[in-house]
This record gives C-alpha cells, sequence and structure tokens, in this order.
C-alpha cells in the first residue's frame, strides 16, 4: 500500500494546518468537532487524490461500470473505516494521541448518517466497501434525504420517533455538484410527432425539479480504489422565489416552489419491508432513477460516444429490490424518445444491462403502483410500462392450458395496479434472491411462473457483510488477537480466517478469545449506563436481539421466554437459570402498531424484571434506544447469543445473524434464511436450531388445523399464565396492559406461530446456556464460529455478483 504520509510528524503537520485553515485557532483551542470536521476534510481531500487515479484507470483500462441503484445507503460513520482502510488508521491515533487529543473522542463526533432502514439499506453499504476493495467500477446511485429515519426516544416503555436532522453539523465527506444537476419532469401530457414512418414521443407541460447530487467517496481495503457514491437531492429549478408575496408578509408563499421541490428529498420512508403508496414515493423513486440513468449515459457517451449497442458492454446497472424498477422504462424512454433507437435495438440493450435483487417474499411489502396516480405522475413512462406489458402479454401463446394462469402471475399490469416486482423481472436478464432458501422459495413460489419459463436467469447471491466494518472495526480486541494469531491477510480474504481453526485446541487462546470478550462486553455495559442509567453486569450470558420490529421477526417470542424463565423462578425459586442479560434493540415502523406494542412490552417486562430482586440477580432486561450502525459496532462485539428466531419462510437472508456468527456468538435460530447456511458451515452442533421448518410451517398453514387455543390450553401453567398477564397488569406498570398482542395471538390464531415453536424455543434455550458454565468449551465454539464466519464477507457475495451478473 502506498504511504499517504510518511510518518506521525508530517501527518501531524498537516492536520494542523487544516485545523487551523477550517476554524482559524490552534489544534489546542478546538473542540473535538472542530477536530473532527478538520481531519474529514483532509482524509476527504486525500480520498479524491486517490478517486481521480481510480478515474483515470477504469477510463484506460476501458472498465465495465457498475451502477447500483438503491433508495437507501446505510453507510454508517466513515472516518474510522478510511483511516483503516488506507492504512493509517494506527499513524493518525498516535500522532493524535501526541497532539494531546484522542481520536476515539473526535469519531465520536461523525453524524451517523441513517440514509437506510435496515438490512437492506446496509448490504448496500456493504456493497460499496467491497466493490471498491475488489477494484471494480461501481457506483451507488442514491437519494439524499435531509431527514433520515427517525431518532427513536423511547418514554414510558413506547417508542416516540424525533426528526433525524444528521445534516445540521454539515457533512464533511460530501460535495454538492450543481454542474452534475438534472432535470426531472413530473406530470404534463404526452404529445406525438411523426418523422417518415416512426413517430416520436415527449412530454409538455411537465412539472420540473431539479435532482443536485452530493458524492461521498467510498474508499477500498488497501487504498488502491475510491468509488463514489452519488446522493441525490431534489430542488427547484430556477429561483422562483415570488419578492412581491415576500414584501406583502407572505413568507411562506414566497418560498412555495421551493418547499414543494424539495419536500420529494425531505424523508427517508420509515417502512422495512412493509407497505408503501405515497405520492412522494413514486416521485423519490422516479428521481433518483432518471437523474442516475441520465447520468450514466452522459458518462457512456463521453468515453464510447453513441454506440449504444456497446452499453450492456461497459455498463451494468443492477436494480436493488424494486424501488429502482423505473430503470428499464426510463432507459427506453431515452434510447428511444431522445436517441431515435427503435423499440427492438432498445429493448434488447435494456434488457441485457439491467438486473434485479430480490429481498422478500412477504406479500405486503411486494410494491404495486395504481395505474392513476401512476400514468398521472409519469405519462410517458407509464405508456412505455404499458407497452412492455402489451408485448408480454403477446408472447404467451394462449392455446396452451397453463397460459392464463402464468400471464395472471406475471403482467405487470393487474387490477389497476402497476407490479413493479414483475415489471423488475420482465426488464431484466438476472434475478437473484439474497440466501438459498430463499432463492428457492422465489422460484418455487413468489416468481415461479417467471422461473418456469426462463429458468436461467433466476440465480442466488447469498448476502454478505463488511468484515472490515464489523470485525476489524467494531471488535479491535478480538481483531487483534487473531492478527497476532494468523496475521492480517484475513483483511484482504476473510477466508483466511479459517486458520483460526488450528487453534481451537489451545486453552491459553481460547482464554484469551474469552478475555477480549469481556471486554467487549464491559465496554457495551458502560454504553448501557450512559444511554439508560441501568447497571448490566458483564459476568451474564449477553443474549441480543437486535433488528427492525417485524411481527415475524418475533421479538415478542424472545420476550416471552423471559416472562416464562421469570414466572419459573418466582415460582420455584430453585429453578436454575444461567445468569443473562436479554438486550434487545430495534426501530418500527411510525404506522406498525402491533411492532410498536413489543417494543412497549418488552420494556414493561424490563420495568419489573430488573427491580425485582428475587430475580434481578439472575435476569435483566436491557432495551438500547434508537439502534444504528454506530451502537451496532459496540453491541455484536459483545454478544454471546444472537437470536435469529424468524417464523420459519419468512427471513430472506437476515444479515445481524452473520455480524454476530463473526464476532464469535453463537446461534439461537431457526432454520430460516442465511442462518441455514451458518449451520452448514460451522456444524449444527456449534449452533442451537429449534422450530418447524418451512416445509412444516406451510404444511401446518396448509392444513387449517393450527388452533392457538389449543396450544395454550395444553399448558396452562407457562403459556396460559404468560397470555394472561398480558391482561392483568403484571407488566402494565409504565403504560398499562397489552389487549393487542392478546388479540394478535388469541384471536388472529398466531399468525406467526410464537406458540407453536414456544416450548422448542425455550427448550433450546436453556440447553444451549446450560453449557456456558464450561468456558473453555464455549469460547471454543465462539472461535469456530469466527473460523467459518470468513465465507460471509461482502467480498465475496460481491465477487460472485461480478462474475456472475456484471461481468465486469
Ligand atoms: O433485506 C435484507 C435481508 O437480509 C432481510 O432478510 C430482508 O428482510 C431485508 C422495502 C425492504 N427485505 N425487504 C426490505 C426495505 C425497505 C423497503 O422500503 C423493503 N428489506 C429487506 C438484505 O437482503
Amino acid at each position: 500500500m502506498e504511504k499517504i504520509y510518511e510518518n506521525k510528524e508530517q501527518f501531524i503537520e498537516q492536520y494542523r494546518q487544516h485545523v487551523r485553515a477550517l476554524s482559524g485557532k490552534e489544534f489546542e483551542d478546538t473542540s473535538d468537532i472542530d477536530r473532527f470536521t478538520a481531519l474529514a476534510n483532509m482524509v476527504a481531500g486525500d480520498a479524491r487524490v486517490i478517486a481521480a487515479k481510480t478515474d483515470e484507470r477504469n477510463r484506460t483500462e476501458g472498465k465495465k461500470r457498475v451502477y447500483y441503484f438503491s433508495i437507501e445507503f446505510l453507510i454508517g460513520r466513515l472516518l474510522d473505516n478510511y483511516l483503516l482502510n488506507l492504512g493509517i488508521r494506527d499513524l493518525v491515533a498516535d500522532a493524535i494521541a501526541d497532539m494531546g487529543g484522542d481520536l476515539d473522542e473526535i469519531e465520536r463526533q461523525e453524524p451517523d448518517p441513517a440514509l437506510g432502514n435496515g438490512g437492506l439499506g446496509r448490504l448496500a453499504a456493504c456493497f460499496l466497501d467491497s466493490m471498491a476493495h475488489e477494484g471494480i467500477a461501481g457506483y451507488g446511485n442514491g437519494m439524499r434525504y435531509r431527514y433520515g429515519l427517525f431518532k427513536q426516544e423511547i418514554v414510558d416503555g413506547r417508542q416516540v420517533e424525533v426528526a433525524d436532522e444528521w445534516l445540521s453539523k454539515g457533512y464533511p465527506w460530501e460535495v454538492k455538484r450543481p454542474d452534475k444537476a438534472v432535470r426531472i419532469g413530473f406530470g404534463g401530457h404526452v404529445v406525438s410527432r411523426q418523422e417518415g414512418d416512426r413517430t416520436f414521443y415527449s412530454v409538455e407541460g411537465t412539472d420540473d425539479v431539479l435532482a443536485v447530487p452530493y458524492d461521498i467517496p467510498i474508499v477500498g481495503y488497501g487504498g488502491e480504489t475510491v468509488n463514489k457514491l452519488r446522493c441525490w437531492s431534489a430542488e427547484p429549478i430556477d429561483d422562483h422565489f415570488d419578492l412581491d408575496a415576500f414584501n406583502a408578509g407572505d413568507y411562506t408563499g414566497a418560498d412555495r416552489d421551493r418547499a414543494n421541490a424539495e419536500a420529494i428529498s425531505a424523508i427517508l420512508y420509515p417502512n422495512d419491508a412493509g407497505e408503501h403508496g405515497r405520492l412522494l414515493r413514486l416521485k423519490q423513486e422516479y428521481l433518483f432513477v432518471a437523474a442516475g440513468i441520465r447520468t450514466l449515459l452522459d458518462t457512456f457517451e463521453r468515453e464510447h460516444g453513441k454506440a449504444w449497442n456497446e452499453l450492456p458492454r461497459y455498463v451494468a446497472i443492477h436494480t436493488n429490490d424494486t424501488h429502482p424498477a423505473m430503470c428499464g422504462p426510463e432507459l427506453m424512454r431515452i434510447l428511444m424518445d431522445e436517441e431515435g433507437l427503435t423499440w427492438d435495438d432498445a429493448w434488447e440493450i435494456v434488457t441485457n444491462t439491467v438486473s434485479y435483487t430480490n429481498h422478500t417474499i412477504l406479500p405486503e411489502a411486494l410494491e404495486k403502483w395504481p395505474i392513476s396516480t401512476f400514468s398521472t405522475l409519469l405519462p410517458r413512462v407509464y405508456q412505455i410500462i404499458d407497452e412492455i406489458n402489451r408485448r408480454w402479454r403477446e408472447s404467451f401463446d394462449m392455446s396452451k392450458p397453463e397460459s392464463a394462469e402464468r400471464l395472471r402471475a406475471t403482467a405487470v399490469l393487474w387490477d389497476g395496479e402497476v407490479r413493479m416486482a414483475n415489471l423488475s423481472v420482465i426488464c431484466s436478464h438476472s434475478v437473484n434472491g439474497v440466501a438459498k432458501i430463499h432463492s428457492d422459495i422465489l422460484k418455487a413460489s413468489t416468481l415461479k411462473d417467471f422461473a418456469a419459463m426462463r429458468p436461467e436467469m433466476f440465480n442466488n447471491k447469498t448476502n454478505g457483510i463488511s468484515h472490515r466494518r464489523f470485525f476489524a472495526e467494531a471488535n479491535p480486541t478480538y481483531a487483534k488477537l487473531v492478527t497476532e494469531a494468523i496475521g492480517d491477510g484475513w483483511l484482504d480474504d476473510a477466508r483466511e480466517l479459517e486458520k483460526l481453526t488450528a487453534f481451537e485446541g489451545d486453552p491459553a487462546f481460547l482464554e484469551r478469545v474469552g478475555a477480549s470478550k469481556l471486554a467487549n462486553k464491559q465496554r457495551l455495559a458502560d454504553y448501557v449506563k450512559r444511554e439508560c442509567g441501568l447497571t448490566i453486569d458483564p459476568n451474564t450470558v449477553f443474549d441480543v436481539q437486535v433488528k427492525r420490529f417485524h411481527a415475524y421477526k418475533r421479538q415478542l417470542l424472545n420476550i416471552m421466554k423471559v416472562m416464562d424463565l421469570y414466572n419459573r423462578r418466582l415460582a420455584d425459586p430453585n429453578f436454575k437459570i444461567q445468569p443473562t442479560t436479554f438486550i434487545f434493540s430495534g426501530k418500527a415502523a411510525s404506522s406498525y402498531t402491533f411492532a410498536k406494542e413489543v417494543i412497549r412490552l418488552i420494556n414493561g417486562v424490563a420495568e419489573v424484571i430488573n427491580n425485582d430482586p428475587r430475580v434481578n440477580d439472575v435476569i435483566k432486561v436491557c432495551f438500547i434506544p434508537n439502534f444504528r450502525v454506530s451502537n451496532a459496532q459496540l453491541i455484536y462485539p459483545a454478544a454471546e447469543i444472537s437470536e435469529q428466531i424468524s417464523t420459519a419462510g419468512k427471513e430472506a437472508s437476515g444479515t445481524s445473524n452473520m455480524k454476530l456468527m463473526m464476532n464469535g456468538a453463537l446461534t439461537l435460530g431457526t432454520m430460516d434464511g442465511a442462518n441455514i447456511e451458518i449451520v452448514d458451515l460451522a456444524g449444527r452442533e456449534n449452533e442451537a436450531i429449534f422450530g418447524l421448518t418451512t416445509p412444516e410451517v406451510d404444511a401446518l398453514r396448509a392444513s387449517g388445523q393450527y388452533f392457538a387455543w389449543d396450544v395454550v390450553n395444553s399448558d396452562r401453567a407457562r403459556l396460559g399464565r404468560i397470555i394472561d398477564q398480558l391482561l392483568d397488569g403484571t407488566f402494565a406498570g409504565l403504560s398499562g396492559n397489552f389487549e393487542s398482542i392478546h388479540h394478535e395471538l388469541m384471536f388472529n390464531n398466531d399468525y406467526d406461530l410464537v406458540l407453536k415453536d414456544f416450548h422448542s424455543y425455550v427448550d433450546a434455550w436453556e440447553s444451549l446456556t446450560a453449557t456456558y458454565p464450561d468456558a473453555q468449551d464455549w469460547n471454543r465454539r465462539a472461535l469456530h464460529n469466527t473460523a467459518m464466519s470468513g465465507w460471509f464477507s461482502s467480498d465475496r457475495t460481491i465477487r460472485e455478483y461480478r462474475d456472475e451478473i456484471w461481468h465486469a
């Protein structure tokens, strides 16, 4: 790796200059926020120098460019990550200590941009890191929301949402590029004009806004490649500021155009795998798609002229879920309306360029828009979709018996709606799921008709995680131990972690693995003390479930287990419980009442148990507010049990399961999503698997023979008691009983099979924790999980995308 700074002294001199230039003060007189801004500015400058070299290299080598379109990029803090990737983290930490500062404190000043909801957005960010590491010319294309995902506060046990003003102190990583702005038209009407035998279409009378890009450098590990993430913001076209209105005292009226335009990029919709349907969301989807497509075509044209048929050779457009589904139609529009290509030529180019990843089979998350809304907002794009749909229908041989059903299942326009998943599939040459079982379910059910017609386009790309961020950076004590044992090649190639298996029989090494875990637990305990005022004991088992709140993820099952342990201990003080701290963290969509009630239940149970001296020496419950990338990096390294307990068949992949495995937690989980691949890699004996499998869930549902009441009645003593406690005031102290949860279980017949899996789950937890006192064997299993987790590096995932989908 080329050194950016010869030595500490050189770094210090330059850093001092940056601090002076930005704050007008000497380093010693500045606050940590000034120090952060100066350091980030300086590193961003270094990154842009490498970015220019990367660009030059890509151009001369004629590299294929990959554009990753995603409506979310949950990038987290960048400073520490970039210091690590540039190979100067230790040098900078040392130098700043010499100057009398503290790098950790400086790093804590960085805003944690919440431009994503959960797994999908974080995956996109891990992919950027890995594309840069693999030397791919890969670009993120997304949205710059003024307000990221809401901040979560807990008041009387309830989630309260507060605006996330992540930009209020400035964001030194981004550079605004007004010269690259793109005009985006909404509404209007389609007009046609004849030229010879060809009809050309355009739209008149549109309401236009300006999409303005902000670029963030993406620094790859090794410092060879710096790519970029381009996020689009909406602004009014010219200054339509109305001076007369202003002078007449109508201040809001004077600025109406600005407010209307800026509304498009004001907020991130807080639904993770949930329903959508708002007009503003559709505007967001078109804005970042249209601006991104225009930009990539301009770049192509600069390098290759108007040789559009070469586009698939030099450009790959990847659509992360259906939110960028308009990539296909928008590219068609430009190639035909502006470049004069025929439908057939344009279609050939589009379908060889675009590819699509599906992230969920939950029916409520499959995006659909009313045709009336769509065609009014985007008349020409809609017209193209209508034609795509017409040609698709025409391709069916209706004399075949299966055709009618296939057409119904695969049509883009149906029942007055635009079905975005079907549009995505039809416009693509590749469709992938995000874990083996998920890809199989797509082929066998969700997209089975497409799979029957075009099996070759379906493939699997099991998700991955940035092992540099979520292991090297998040867990420095363990990472140091690993590097001492096997060298630091694993940073570059995570499969080298497998060399750690050689240490599974080394008691001294295992002891150090345990000591590192204890230090991480202490670090988290300090954070919890600071943030929640709660004391938790690092000598108890840290049992962790951190992810979005959703019924299918079954945080409810977890807290019911805690209620059960509590009840049994009160009934029998000799009932043995391995002392455990149950840690929960995660947000619920603001409109998702049931998920918010589960958060309230967890806090209600915590309030009772944590204050009951009869049990709080063996059980504590801790809800950490405002889960986000930055505190996730404190939580994963402290975990010993990884709760991955979704109803089988529902979690497409999960990625916290991988992060926790890598940090040495044992998985307590169902055979769902990537848990199955974790078990394949690390061995079932090193995890704790319970519950119904996907075929068993399907069979039970199909039988119509599941009755929640019967399950509860067969165990009045334990399950019956828990169900009663939802209503009888036991946990109502903070803010009341839990009628809607009771109703869901008993009167909605427990859709997510919480009651069905309850006993097998609690038994699995008890057996697993019973093995905890044998610290050496526990540490061995933890180390084994880390050793086998390298396959889950997103570097591996990205190489598969590169070789099998993008051919870059
Ligand atoms: O994507 C992750 C997976 O690991 C998770 O299993 C999956 O639940 C998650 C609409 C989504 N699926 N769908 C979404 C997010 C936001 C939105 O507006 C859908 N997120 C997932 C990464 O593959």
